[in-house]
């Protein structure tokens, strides 16, 4: 039983590790003290950071937007869950944003952000970033920062080896970690082998306006896609995932799915499966999953609910799917800069497998397969094999490059970041990280053009390394200099929720673009009002719409008198203003949603159940004036059977 025994000491290394990090590590600052490196993060009062970096959320649902090298957060972007700090999915204009075919969902699991590409180099239009949970896609509008779309994806469960975007955004791919049935359906789970699916699924970005649409799902064998990534440059047209669980085992997976030597990495032609689709392969399967969208011009999201998938087997499609063996249950599937390389980084193996595009080619030119699993070529692995990269360390996760030649990859056991060559797989550099390190990334990272300044790691286990708040830390992240041979740290950062992977790019290619108003002239909300003079309350039965503006430092109408217990009164509020950084906020007392926090231009919707007969305020919850705090108004709730009429006034009026 070595394979359990190889399994235990896994478990062993990892608590020891957990544990032994908590005695301190006073010398762990690793030169950070050093005035040099103090230097290099700091970024003087009204300057900017070089780069943004948009770091996942996970367990919060959301993105969070950062600076480098100051480690500064900037914005924490709602995607999945609700976000009480300004009313998303509280908002009645976008609730329809966290709609799926469960019925709404408040709250996601974000993964792996991943930003918009030209020609294999970031563009800086939109982030992706995918939900673990309830499989979904979402799309982030980097001039206005906000989500603009999200997707579901039926046939997946536990949307892991997703989201990553081709080299010209094509595609934005989604793969299943767990396998499921396919179509779901009452069955015995020990029935799993041969009969549970993983679906791979790729969504078509349209080039000008971003949507998305599934364009197919490759049902493959029920193994386990960990995680994925394009091939580029000579490989572009490729996308590579991790598998595990090759056994295909459905309990205790920890020992049964770590009992192959090998599991695969695989390779799969989506140029290929494109044309297949184009003469009309593939069959359209009744699916159920949710679209949502967002309009920047009606300031509202529609969710529609679509009812069918194109399914494809990949045996039917010659040449579209192969398998690489990878030692031993790999995690991590990165692909070097020029395309040639694609790492597995075998969480169980101490060495780091890397396989070379050009051998797989010759290799599947040559048809030298050594069997198959389910109609899918299996590679000789010696036939592939580029190198490995020897005693590298323990439990490697993810790896990244820079623009020299070099790789960088996380090692989660023995908690360090390990620097090698690409084509000689020598080790040039480790350092140690506090604790436990998951994902890192150099900005650029997923691209033909890694930048070489910075690297960061993001730590799973955070300790002592802030000052105590109880038995939970936020997750910590380290900046390391990556310029010189050997890596220096220099910064430690807290990030929030688990930060599963970042994306970063350089700032100038995006901060110009980034909007400072809505138009108000352009506000195609219906319940919009472009002026005091259209201010109003209008009653349809027990339904009471007031139509409200904002701007520095009144509420149009403040004073509306007419409403009665069991009304169901909306709120539509919107901001006239037309200037950078002045949202207001609306709150109202006893309301059972968030407030809501109306952008320059925009319009916002909430509803209120008055329950209490009285006179009730209500103000705005954003510091926007030195007359902020007189920013309020009353309404009168009067009996149900009262007949005191509506009206509304503000001021003398
Ligand atoms: S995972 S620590 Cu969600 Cu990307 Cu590897
Ligand atoms: Cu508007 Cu405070």
């Amino acid at each position: 039983m070595k394979i359990l025994k190889l399994g235990i000491g896994f478990l062993t290394a990892a608590t020891l590790l957990a544990s032994c990090g908590g005695s301190g590590n006073k010398n762990g600052t690793d030169g950070a003290l050093n005035k040099n490196n103090a230097e290099k993060v700091y970024v003087a009062p009204g300057e900017h950071d070089e780069y943004y970096a948009f770091i996942s959320g996970g367990y919060s649902g959301n993105l969070l937007v950062y600076g480098l090298p100051s480690g500064r957060m900037f914005k924490e972007i709602p995607v999945f869950s609700q976000f009480p700090t300004n009313g998303y999915g509280y908002s009645e204009e976008t609730t329809p944003m966290l709609n799926t075919s469960y019925g709404f969902i408040p709250w996601g699991d974000s993964h792996h952000p991943d930003i918009s590409q030209t020609e294999g180099v970031l563009d800086g239009r939109w982030v992706f970033i995918n939900e673990n949970n309830t499989p979904r896609i979402a799309r982030i509008d980097l001039e206005t920062f906000e989500t603009v779309e999200i997707i579901e994806v039926p046939n997946s469960a536990g949307n892991h080896s997703s989201s990553f975007v081709t080299e010209n955004t094509e595609y934005v791919v989604a793969g299943t970690r767990f396998s499921v049935p396919v179509p779901q359906r009452d069955m015995s789970i020990k029935d799993y082998k041969g009969e549970f699916k993983g679906a791979l699924s790729f969504i078509g970005v349209d080039k000008e306006t971003g949507s998305m649409e599934i364009d197919f799902q490759l049902l493959m064998p029920g193994f386990n896609y960990d995680l994925s990534h394009p091939g580029r440059g000579k490989s572009h047209g490729w996308f590579f995932f991790t598998t595990y669980n090759t056994e295909e085992a459905n309990s205790l997976l920890e020992v049964n799915a770590s009992q192959n030597d090998k599991d695969f990495i695989a390779a799969v032609n989506w140029k290929v499966i494109e044309e297949y689709v184009k003469n009309g392969g593939g069959t359209m399967m009744p699916a159920e999953y949710a679209h949502n969208v967002y309009d920047h011009h009606t300031h509202s999201a529609t969710s529609t609910m679509k009812k069918e998938v194109r399914v494809v087997n990949p045996s039917e499609v010659p040449g579209a799917v192969y398998f690489l063996p990878t030692p031993k249950s790999p995690h991590g599937c990165d692909v070097s800069p020029d395309g040639e390389y694609i790492v597995g980084n075998g969480k169980l193996s101490t060495d780091l497998t890397v396989h070379s595009f050009t051998k797989m080619i010759d290799a599947i030119e040559n048809k030298k397969f050594d069997g198959e699993a389910y109609g899918i070529p299996i590679l000789n692995f010696d036939d592939i094999h580029a190198g490995s990269v020897e005693k590298a360390g323990l439990g490697p996760l993810h790896t990244e490059f820079d623009d020299k030649g070099n790789a960088y990859t996380t090692f989660f056991i023995s908690s360090e970041v390990v620097k090698w060559k690409l084509g000689t797989w020598e080790v040039i550099d480790r350092k140690p990280t506090y604790y436990s390190v998951g994902h890192l990334t150099i900005p650029g990272g997923n691209s033909r053009e890694p930048t070489g300044k910075y690297m960061f790691a993001m730590n799973k286990i955070t300790k002592d390394r802030y000052l105590p708040v109880g038995p939970e830390l936020e997750h910590s992240a380290q900046l390391y200099d990556i310029s010189g041979e050997k890596m220096e740290l220099i910064l430690d950062f807290p990030t929030h929720g688990e930060p599963h992977y970042a994306a970063a790019i350089k700032a100038d290619v995006i901060k110009g673009n980034a909007k400072q108003i809505y138009e108000l002239d352009e506000n195609k909300h219906n319940h919009a009002v472009k002026s005091e003079k259209d201010t109003r309350v209008e009653r349809k039965g027990n339904e009471v719409h007031i139509y409200m503006s904002t701007i520095r430092s009144h509420f149009s109408p403040d004073n509306i008198e007419g409403i009665k217990v069991g009304d169901k009164v909306f709120f539509h509020v919107t901001n006239l203003e037309q200037d950078f950084d002045v949202p207001h906020g609306f709150a109202m007392i006893g309301q059972n949603s968030a407030e809501l926090l109306i952008m320059p231009g925009q319009t916002r919707t909430s509803i209120w159940y008055p329950k209490k007969v009285g006179v009730w305020p209500f103000y705005c919850t954003d510091f926007c004036s030195a007359l902020h705090q007189e920013m309020q108004g009353y309404i009168r709730v009067s009996p149900t059977d009262s007949d005191i009429e509506l009206s509304w006034s503000l001021g003398d009026d």
